[in-house]
């Protein structure tokens, strides 16, 4: 799962994130922070980035219930889409999982377009795939130098 943060002290966020995600679940590991330029949305300030990987019991669906309610006790409020945040928690695999639900669509409908996902993502986890779309380490070298 990755986690992105751009507002107030988004590398403290992350952090707490990653912690509350610790007492939740099963963190196998987290990336180091990543510093990346906004994708899309209003003018805003740069972003910090992380990936984490996850051994999880529950189901995709709770899963991504447990994530919001992370996002909700950090004070996360829903303004705008892909406008600045507190906080956000999204699935991008799990397991080989696919499905094109809006309410939870995996893996990640923009993860394989997104250099701030899979460079965290490439550091944990070397041979890493998409499903559906293959090696990162692949999609990552075929992706434009910076977006
Ligand atoms: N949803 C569907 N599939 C998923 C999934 N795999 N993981 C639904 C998480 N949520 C999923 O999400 C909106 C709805 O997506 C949820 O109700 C959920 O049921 P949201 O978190 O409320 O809204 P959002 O984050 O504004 O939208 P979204 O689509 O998650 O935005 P993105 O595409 O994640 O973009 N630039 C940089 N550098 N770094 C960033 O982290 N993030 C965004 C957000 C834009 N630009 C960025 C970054
Ligand atoms: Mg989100």
């Amino acid at each position: 799962m990755a986690l992105g943060a751009n507002l107030d002290d988004p590398q403290g966020a992350i952090e707490l994130a990653v912690a509350l995600l610790r007492e939740a679940t099963e963190v196998l590991a987290v990336s180091s922070l990543y510093k990346t330029k906004p994708v899309g949305g209003p003018e805003q300030p740069d972003y910090f980035n992380a990936v984490c990987i996850i051994q999880s019991e529950v189901s995709a669906t709770d899963f991504l219930h447990m994530l919001q309610g992370i996002e909700k006790s950090m004070g996360r409020i829903r303004v705008e889409r892909w406008g600045p945040r507190i906080i956000d928690l999204d699935l991008i695999t799990f397991g080989d999982i696919q499905s094109s639900d809006p309410h939870l669509t995996l893996p990640h409908p923009r993860a394989h377009e997104r250099r701030f996902v899979l460079e965290p993502w490439l550091e944990i986890e070397p041979t890493a795939h998409l499903v559906g779309r293959g090696l990162i380490e692949q999609i990552l070298e075929e992706l434009p130098p910076s977006q």
